[in-house]
């Protein structure tokens, strides 16, 4: 069951500048960073607020690492600004073959590693409307040290 929106993702040119624009205009701060080479990101959660799911919601800043990168590509052709959503749930396998099987395009066959040790996988965005939908289950609280 999806139960929050985990993140949403904003695909930026320059993550310090972006994340002192965040800083300096709404007071967040940096909760977490990392480099994701499979996803070709470098990233920085922005911790919003915490859910009545005992998880919480962010806002995730990426810049490219990498020129044939997902992000590099999409910034190449939109400029910055809202890259995807996540939604955030206990079982991102069971809530993904659920999904899979309403014949919505699941882009992993088992998901990946994301942010702070969870575990992702994507919708396609021609299946959703035109949105880039990630399903996310966060690591075990503990489970992730900085
Ligand atoms: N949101 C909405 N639509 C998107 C999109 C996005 N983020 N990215 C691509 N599209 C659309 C394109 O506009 C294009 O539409 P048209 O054919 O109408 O022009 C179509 O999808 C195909 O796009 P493309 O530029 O050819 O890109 P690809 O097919 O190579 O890749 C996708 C698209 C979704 C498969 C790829 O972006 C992907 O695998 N994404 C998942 C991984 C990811 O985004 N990682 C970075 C974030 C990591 C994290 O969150 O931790
Ligand atoms: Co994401």
């Amino acid at each position: 069951m999806l139960t929050r929106i985990d993140h949403i993702g904003i695909a930026c040119r320059d993550l310090d500048k972006t994340v002192e624009f965040y800083r300096a205009t709404y007071g967040f701060e940096v909760f977490h960073s990392e480099v994701n080479e499979e996803q070709g990101v470098r990233e920085a959660m922005l911790k919003i607020n915490d859910t009545g799911d005992g998880g919480a919601s962010y806002l995730q800043l990426l810049e490219p690492t990498r020129p044939d990168s997902t992000v590099a590509k999409w910034l190449e052709k939109n400029g910055e600004g809202v890259h995807h959503i996540a939604f955030g749930t206990a079982d991102v396998d069971g809530d993904a073959e659920a999904i899979r099987s309403k014949g919505v395009r699941v882009l992993y066959e088992q998901p990946r590693i994301g942010s702070m040790g969870s575990r992702i996988t994507f919708l396609h965005p021609k299946d959703c409307g035109g949105v880039l939908t990630e399903l996310v289950t966060s690591a075990e609280p503990g489970a992730h040290e900085e």
